[in-house]
């Protein structure tokens, strides 16, 4: 039996699993494959056969989800009582006591079982009767129906997304769609907590939202539904909470009102604040009083969860016995959010059983992916990985922080569905390569070639790194040392190959109907990989050119990079002008320092063999960031023009006595103004503005405080300049920003 069931699910890896049917879209007059997304959790089929034409159908429980997702794919165009019989319903309906036995225990488990006379779908409970419509309609649209067993249940309790970034939120029509993607992925999880939004926020959590955006939550709220997708509104209160009746009636308030609009599950943020509002007990108290006060009476409103300040191991102190506190005073329900060793970090089982230890209970993974808040200058359009597939049991939830980018976001969600529901099958590369057939169906293979070089997110205060362009590294590394050793360029082809298929694909991208909505989003970056894979080829023209002694050639190609960068320097100041990490960057980890590394090489080479004297470009920064703080140690620094800034994290820094922060220049420099501001705007008292030649004799600088910043002029050379905390406790604050005005 084992065995067979082996071999049958085997067999279904290969050609079941993208269940690689081609099917004809008529109204669209195109083929698409066919991918079941998540992967199910058995399969065992006998044979195949053609689809029935026409279906009777019956749906014996009253679930209107279930109904309108029926009604997408059964129309009378392919309904007839004579057609072949498709029965649907929930464990509680009638059917055999044979087929019964074989439905999984699992809450949202379902058992499908098909044979040539008729398709049987029966679940555990509403949710799973749902989900098994959902792999219905996916085996109906096949080019040949399987014909056996399906039992399938996800691993996961919640699995999803949590609308949790900085940033532009997303739109009401992102939502749309995005929404709609869970229920075709089988995600049941939506937590909506925009950082930005105001009336999720401090001040106005305790306001009501304006009627026109009542409105369009109440919609957005209706179509989770609609995909049995919980719809779970977040209050971020904590950063001017009063642990006050007067709040805490007021936080029920909006509660009330947001079930008014339909909401029946919440949760409550604490991430990010200092202060009052971090208080571990009150923060307890305050969700065990909703907990009896709403939750309970309400009777359809499920479990409280609540991300709390310390959300992640390195924030942890130990002194405080934060999470301890957490964990003996939260009421047992109550959901607990982590995102893991640090802010953005891979979950391990080392990971669950520190923290589900401390709290008491197991934790509600938020993993930090793949959201790019703190570089925004980066597309994160790779695979979801690194979670360890041993971790199931012990998490009560899963749901990935996403990209302000909702549609380029669907890439990694999908993984996330694929991962959530069935661990041990997960398979990134494979889940990934379905994902980009299902948001571009038609230009799948050009969206892969600029996916895989957009994915990692370039040196970051978080440390968080992706692998990119994987196929093509080992070839940039071999021709980069053959050309250095000056040998023959064993694989040019290759190499060139990427090249025009990075010109290609941009091509086809920049100029495809696929998906509109995702073109949006990525037009800048296909812009400038456009322009990264013609320098590309321009630099294999030198190279050309040098070996064929060609100089009008090599100059020609040379002048050409040069054009083509400073086309990419003004993109990069022209699109996506955020605040934080202005501008837009494209395969940073391979193929950018490859073609660099190789421009400088082969000019070298040539000022040498010709005698010339070929200005070389390069683009980075020189300077460095000065500093001890650890929480700032590892952030970069930008050089723009002539202004210096430092890449502030979004969350709250300990300042600690005797730390500074600034910056250390590449060499003694005159230095026009320095500007810093932190918030609250409240404690710059004990801050203190120095500079230095050597980084031992300081000298301190005249600030004056404006718009809620602090200023000061130097009038001389200097190679440090450091913020230092001059009192004996802690400040705790935002950074907000940091810039050296060079002259
Ligand atoms: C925030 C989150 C932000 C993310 C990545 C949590 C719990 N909170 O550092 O809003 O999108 O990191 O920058 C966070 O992760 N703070």
């Amino acid at each position: 039996m084992t065995t067979l069931k082996q071999f049958t699910v085997k067999r279904i890896t290969t050609k079941t699993f993208i269940l690689s049917a081609f099917m004809l879209i008529s109204s669209l007059g195109f083929s698409q494959e066919l991918v079941v997304n998540p992967q199910p959790q058995q399969l065992s089929i006998s044979k195949y056969t053609s689809v029935p034409s026409h279906f009777k159908v019956e749906q014996k429980n009253a679930d209107p989800a279930t109904k309108h997702l029926l009604s997408t794919f059964f129309t009378s165009d392919n309904t007839a009582s004579d057609g072949f019989s498709v029965t649907i319903g929930e464990r509680k309906d009638k059917f055999s006591r044979k087929l019964l036995k074989k439905v999984p225990e699992n809450p949202e488990g379902y058992y499908i079982h098909s044979s040539d006379k008729a398709i049987t779908v029966i679940g555990n409970d509403v949710r799973g009767t749902y989900y098994g419509v959902r792999t219905l309609i996916a085996l109906l649209q096949a080019d040949q129906m399987p014909l056996g067993e399906i039992t399938d249940y996800p691993d996961v309790t919640a699995r999803g997304v949590v609308e949790g970034f900085y940033g532009a939120p997303w739109s009401f029509e992102h939502r749309m769609r995005q929404i709609d993607f869970y229920g075709e992925n089988k995600l049941n999880t939506y937590i909506y907590g925009p950082k930005d939004d105001p009336y999720h926020s401090s001040p106005n959590w305790r306001k009501a939202y304006p009627e026109d955006e009542a409105a369009q939550l109440k919609k957005l709220i209706d179509r989770a539904n609609l995909n049995h997708v919980d719809f779970v509104w977040a209050v971020h209160p904590g950063k001017d909470i009063k642990w006050t009746e007067e709040d805490r009636t007021a936080l029920l308030r909006k509660f009330e009102m947001m079930y008014d609009l339909g909401v029946r599950s919440y949760a409550v943020f604490f991430d990010d604040i200092s202060g009052e509002g971090t208080n571990p007990s009150q923060q307890a108290n305050l969700l065990n009083y909703l907990h009896t006060n709403f939750v309970k009476v309400k009777k359809d409103v499920t479990p409280l969860i609540m991300c709390p300040t310390e959300y992640n191991k390195s924030w942890s102190k130990p002194e405080g016995g934060y999470l301890e506190t957490l964990g003996k005073e939260l009421d047992p329900s109550v959901r607990i959010m982590w995102t893991g060793n640090r802010v953005v970090a891979d979950i391990d089982k080392e990971t669950m059983d520190w923290i589900n230890n401390k709290i008491q209970r197991e934790a509600f993974i938020w993993w930090n992916f793949p959201v790019s808040d703190y570089v925004r200058d980066h597309l994160l359009l790779g695979p979801a990985y690194g979670n360890t597939k041993d971790i199931a049991k012990d998490v009560s939830g899963f749901v990935s922080n996403p990209m302000e980018h909702a549609e380029s976001s669907k890439i990694a969600i999908y993984g996330v569905a694929n991962y959530t529901w069935n661990m041990a099958g997960y398979q990134p590369e494979q889940s990934w390569q379905n994902a980009l057939k299902v948001v571009m169906p038609e230009n799948a293979a050009a969206l892969e070639i600029f996916a895989s070089h957009n994915s990692d997110l370039g040196p970051n205060g978080h440390l968080y790194r992706r692998d990119e362009s994987v196929k093509f590294k080992p070839e940039a590394e071999a021709f980069l040392k053959q050309l250095k050793a000056n040998q023959p360029i064993a694989n040019l082809d290759l190499v060139t190959n990427e090249f025009n298929a990075m010109v290609e694909a941009s091509y086809i991208l920049l100029n495809s109907t696929d998906n509109p909505v995702l073109l949006e989003e990525m037009r800048p970056w296909l812009r400038q990989f456009k322009l990264l894979g013609q320098s590309g080829l321009a630099m294999l023209n030198m190279h050309k050119a040098l070996q064929a002694k060609n100089t009008t050639d090599f100059e020609r190609s040379y002048q050409a990079i040069k054009a083509m960068k400073a086309e990419m320097y003004t993109n990069d100041r022209k699109d996506n002008q955020n605040p934080y990490q202005p501008g837009v960057k494209t395969g940073t980890l391979v193929v950018t320092p490859l073609i660099d590394e190789a421009f400088a090489h082969l000019t070298a080479t040539y000022n040498k063999a010709f005698d010339k004297n070929l200005e070389i470009v390069a683009s980075y920064n020189p300077h460095k960031l000065y500093t001890n703080v650890e929480q700032l140690k590892h952030q970069t620094a930008t050089l723009k023009d002539r202004t210096l800034t430092m890449n502030v994290p979004l969350e709250v820094i300990r300042f600690e006595p005797k730390t500074y922060f600034g910056f250390e220049l590449k060499e003694a420099a005159q230095v026009k103004s320095i500007v810093f501001k932190l918030s609250p705007a409240t404690s710059y008292e004990h801050l203190a503005l120095e500079v230095s030649t050597n980084g031992s004799d300081w000298t301190s600088v005249k600030t004056e405080v404006k718009d809620d910043a602090v200023r000061g002029a130097v009038n001389s050379e200097v190679k440090y300049i450091r913020i230092s905390n001059t009192a004996s406790k802690t400040l705790e604050a935002k950074l907000e920003h940091v810039k050296v005005e060079l002259k």
